[in-house]
């Protein structure tokens, strides 16, 4: 059996076969392998600097979205200065965030220019790991040049060191590219969801084009044109692209394939396919006519099928227009309008570069541990377990299992552990106490893991864990996750090959029997 760090990875689980992501409810449930050493993935994001030239490396290294191993470390925030849009997606109602960049459902505080400098200043100071400044809506950037080009122009005068992005769906491209290069923005995300007229005219109804509305397969040939030209003068002067793709079953599916070919052929950096939301309350076209989102597996199965293509993203969070800190979390609501006004902010460059060198460190040093552990692996036998990760950054088992609200998902083999995707969950502890009622979904949502690494785990979550065969393991707390998943795993194999897995069988034997799929059995 050839071991495979393959998103595409079946897992036994339970005595089934199942699917990574399968027992999902959330809408994102997507892997991504990473970096380095441990990974044999070709996934864009988990590339390190040896991959690449180091000017491309200098660009990602600390962008979280571009980066998957930078995601534990560094964060970014959006501010939501473009309200209006120049186009309509099927899958967008107006009240709420741009589709393209957030979660739809909350309501983002618009803001002036300058309200969004002085955010922006105030999260710098707070947040020193914040990297990234990115314009993400809740319009179209590009269809609000002057409030997006004011506030990246503000921004630059006072904090030099943040690196700018821009997210949009590439109707004004081609006319703003100057602009763009203009304020050094180096990363650049455009929705492209076809590159077919006809399959776009099921997703865009109109454009707002030339002073006028036009509609059908009209107002998608141009689209598309557009989306194409920004593409190419992006890449001709160097500008790192991120192509973002709403997989829309029985629309644009099949088609993706072809986006991530053209796309790639254009230049993209990277490719990121992201599942539909569409619920019937927030409004849109789709949730209002029952267009169904992708399942996890769909999903996952658009993503492997365009492996070898334009390299692909699978750790995005679907952020909100106005997002703020790590992916997967979101402290907004530290950094309202009426707070950011009442502060007196200083901002500390000398202080911020302190800070980042030793995340930088801290960076380092998980990428040595994990290192380690490689080194001093038993050889690859094929055997592969997931395990779910309580974390809060850094790169460590550093969450307790009741404050958690998404776990980190690994698959790890004697020699690996690569990162795979996450899981979004309800917090088992509720104001001080565990709430029992939580436990079934939190454990349905990681059921396809052996085990669950944590700091630390209350008496009685553990024994629900245990029995639905996931091993609640707390001996690892705060170390780092790769060293930790490697040298839980290497106990497991011991334990395992003696026939004692210490909680429920729960395909254990079938991984001895030598039984481990690596097909795509879904
Ligand atoms: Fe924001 Fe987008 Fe820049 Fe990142 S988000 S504008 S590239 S700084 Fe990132 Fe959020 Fe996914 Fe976007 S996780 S939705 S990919
Ligand atoms: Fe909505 Fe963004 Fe589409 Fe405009 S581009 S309609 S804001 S999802």
């Amino acid at each position: 059996m050839q071991p495979t760090s393959s998103p595409s990875t079946a897992y036994i689980s339970l005595g089934q076969i199942r699917p990574l992501g399968a027992a999902l409810d959330a809408p994102a449930a997507s892997g991504c392998s990473t970096a380095g050493d441990a990974g044999s993935s070709s996934c864009g994001s988990s590339a390190g600097p040896d991959d690449m030239p180091p000017e491309i490396w200098e660009k990602i290294k600390d962008h979280p979205c571009y980066s998957e191993e930078a995601h534990h470390h560094y964060a970014r925030m959006h501010v939501a200065v473009a309200p209006a849009c120049n186009i309509q997606c099927n899958y967008c109602n107006r009240k709420y965030d741009c589709s393209n960049e957030s979660r739809p459902g909350v309501v983002s505080q618009k803001l002036t220019p300058e309200q969004a400098v002085k955010k922006v200043l105030a999260v710098a100071s707070e947040i020193p790991q914040m990297t990234v400044l990115g314009i993400a809506g809740p319009g179209d950037a590009l269809a609000n040049p002057r409030k997006t080009f004011e506030t990246f122009r503000l921004l630059q005068q006072k904090a030099p060191d943040i690196k700018l992005c821009v997210s949009t769906n590439g109707l004004a491209l081609p006319e703003m590219v100057d602009e763009i290069c203009r304020y050094n923005i180096d990363h650049v995300t455009i929705t492209i969801n076809m590159v077919d007229p006809e399959i776009g005219a099921r997703i865009y109804p109109w454009i707002f084009w030339n002073h006028r509305r036009v509609t059908g397969i009209e107002a998608a040939r141009i689209l598309h044109e557009q989306q194409m030209k920004g593409l190419e003068m992006l890449s001709a002067r160097g500008v790192l692209t991120k192509i973002n793709s709403v997989l829309i079953p029985g629309i644009n599916d099949a088609h993706l394939l072809e986006v991530n070919r053209e796309v790639k052929k254009r230049g993209a950096f990277l490719h990121n396919i992201m599942p539909l939301i569409s619920e019937a309350e927030h409004g849109t076209y789709f949730g209002l006519t029952g267009q169904r989102g992708p399942t996890a597996q769909e999903l996952k199965a658009v993503q492997d099928a365009c492996a070898g293509g334009a390299n692909l993203m699978r750790h995005c969070r679907q952020c909100r227009a106005d997002a703020v800190g790590l992916l997967g979390e979101d402290r907004s609501d530290e950094f309202t309008l009426d707070r950011i006004e009442a502060l007196e902010v200083v901002y500390d460059l000398d202080r911020r570069r302190e800070y980042q060198e030793k995340v930088e460190a801290e960076r380092q040093a998980q990428v040595a541990a994990r290192q380690a552990a490689v080194a001093k692996a038993a050889a690859d036998d094929g055997m592969k377990v997931l395990v779910a990760v309580a974390t809060k950054g850094g790169g460590r088992v550093n969450e307790h299992f009741g404050h958690v609200r998404e776990f980190q998902i690994y698959e790890v083999t004697a020699i690996a552990a690569v990162f795979v995707g996450h899981r979004r969950v309800d917090q088992y502890c509720q104001g001080g106490y565990g709430e029992d009622g939580q436990l079934p979904s939190i454990v349905r949502a990681i059921n396809d893991c052996h085990a669950v690494l944590v700091a630390k785990i209350g008496a009685c979550p553990k024994d629900e864990l245990e029995a639905a065969g996931i091993e609640p393991v707390d001996a690892y707390a705060h170390e780092f996750i790769e060293r930790a998943a490697l040298d839980w795993f290497a106990g497991y194999r011991e334990r395992v090959a003696r026939g004692d897995t210490g909680h429920r069988d729960r395909g254990d034997a079938a991984i001895r029997q030598g039984a481990f799929t690596s097909a795509a059995a879904a």
